[in-house]
């Protein structure tokens, strides 16, 4: 795709399908020629007569005179549009055809198809947004809970962009104090006031962890979080995936054995995105199939993040509870005792050897008793005690945790030239490296490769 951006580009901005309206959207120096072209309004203005943010109401006719559809036309002109170029929309009629034919003529009047992401990569080319912003556009598309949402509208706001600036300021300010002791004092390295920039650079990276630890957090809202139900056989595994996710999804039966394939579903926990494994029940088995799902249950505790072990309450502690309890002992766990509503023969003392008191409960799959309290816990152990509540924090995102990292073990590096009395060619070095290194989270030294990749992700007519 090139990092450059040139022509003027052309796509449909609506999912295609039946719908109430579709948008067909052109960018560039020839977007308002190329709608004079193919527009007839109803009051005889032209596009390149109105003034921007104003609407013409008329048709689109093709090349023969016919009539393509009954649109409304908004002009936003250069530089307050979204890509800081002319832009026009074309409001169409939903429906497949109207918009493509729309847009087939745009490409016979001059215009290409954009690339995915073109309208916003423009909008990056041309200053109006940083990379965060645009990585943010990305994140706000594909949000799917709230929370996730408004973290991508404080980062399109520029959120991340003013934090990175703020850092990237903080370095400038020790590396010019650095430097200026350079010039007074060349030979008196005693002089030079490395215990107080060794301070601020602590200070500048303390600052960073905090940003690099909160990243976890705005990935699980993002991307949520592997967990698995595992236990032996018949203890309500499927009851508990049925009863959380609010859906008959897998089959219940009084018959051990009864889930062979690991079902999966996506859930919201306290507005956590879950994705929830149901597993086969381990035991020994002679069957082949089963032995297959029995397999898969392992390889389900690997990859979870979280596993829910669900004990029968009703029956005595066995040889399998205990073998299972074994392959989880790395892994956070809630140890869910099920069937609470019927006789408690199961001996808690057996349990609490091997779990923190607080992630064992009680719980009925069947009655719907203490999943209030199960989904609280599911919260608090996936936040690491710490709160949802990320209004308050700039959220980065991975990439930018990459950086962020780098850059931290360069403020190291300084941190360590200045207490060895390191000449400051040393620190300094590190300091101007980490610096150009923040300027790749806002795209001010990112690699055309790089952009091309974040760019590539956004669907086409964004
Ligand atoms: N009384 C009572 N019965 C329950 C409860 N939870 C599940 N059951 C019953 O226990 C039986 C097994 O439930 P499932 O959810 O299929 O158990 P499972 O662990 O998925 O079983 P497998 O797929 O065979 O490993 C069914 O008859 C359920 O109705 C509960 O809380 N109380
Ligand atoms: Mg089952």
């Amino acid at each position: 795709m090139g990092i450059e951006s040139t022509g003027t580009i052309v796509a449909i901005g609506t999912r295609p399908g039946e719908a109430a309206i579709g948008i067909v959207k052109l960018s560039g120096d020839k977007s308002i020629f190329i709608a004079d072209k193919i527009f007839r309004s109803k009051s005889k203005k032209k596009l390149s007569g109105i003034d921007t943010y104003n609407m013409l109401y008329g048709h689109i006719i093709d090349n023969d005179g016919h009539t393509i559809d009954e649109v409304v036309v908004t002009l936003m002109k250069k530089p307050k549009s979204y890509t800081r170029e002319d832009v026009v929309e074309i409001n169409c009629h939903g429906g497949i055809i109207a918009t493509t034919k729309v847009m087939e003529l745009c490409i016979e009047s001059g215009a290409r198809i954009a690339d995915p992401g073109e309208f916003t990569k423009r909008a990056f080319l041309n200053g109006r947004i940083d990379l965060s912003q645009a990585e943010a556009v990305i994140d706000l598309v594909r949000s799917k809970t709230e929370q996730s949402l408004k973290i991508a509208a404080k980062n399109l706001q520029g959120n991340v962009k003013k934090e990175i600036k703020r850092l990237k300021e903080m370095i400038l300010n020790v590396l010019v104090q650095l430097e200026a002791s350079v010039d007074f004092i060349e030979e008196d390295l005693e002089i030079t006031p490395y215990q107080k920039l060794t301070k601020k650079v602590r200070e500048i990276k303390a600052e960073m962890e905090e940003l690099i630890s909160d990243e976890k957090k705005g990935e699980i809202i993002k991307n949520g979080v592997k967990a698995a139900i595992i236990g032996k056989t018949n203890v309500g595994k499927s009851s508990l995936l049925n009863l959380l996710s609010k859906k008959e999804k897998a089959i219940v039966t009084s018959i051990p054995g009864t889930t062979r394939d690991a079902v999966e579903e996506i859930l919201y926990v306290e507005g956590i995105p879950l994705i929830l494994v149901d597993t086969a029940g381990i035991r020994k088995t002679k069957s082949a199939i089963e032995k297959i799902g029995v397999d898969r249950s392992l390889k389900h505790i690997n990859e979870a993040e979280l596993v829910l072990l669900v004990l029968d309450g009703n029956r005595k502690f066995e040889k399998m509870d205990l073998e299972i309890i074994k392959k989880i002992e790395r892994k956070k766990t809630i140890c869910c005792i099920n069937k609470v509503d019927l006789k408690q023969n199961l001996e808690m003392e057996s349990i609490r050897k091997y779990f923190n008191e607080k992630f064992i409960i009680k719980i009925s799959a069947l009655k719907g008793i203490g999943i209030r309290k199960l989904e609280n816990k599911i919260k608090v152990l996936i936040m690491d005690n710490g709160d949802l509540n990320l209004e308050e924090k700039i959220i980065i995102n991975s990439r930018h945790k990459n950086i962020l990292k780098e850059v931290s073990s360069l403020l190291d590096s300084a941190e360590k030239a200045m207490k060895e009395k390191m000449s400051e060619e040393f620190p300094s070095y590190d300091l101007k490296t980490a610096y150009g290194l923040l300027g790749e989270i806002l795209g001010e030294t990112t690699r055309d490769d790089i952009l091309d990749k974040i760019f590539s992700q956004f669907c086409i007519g964004k």
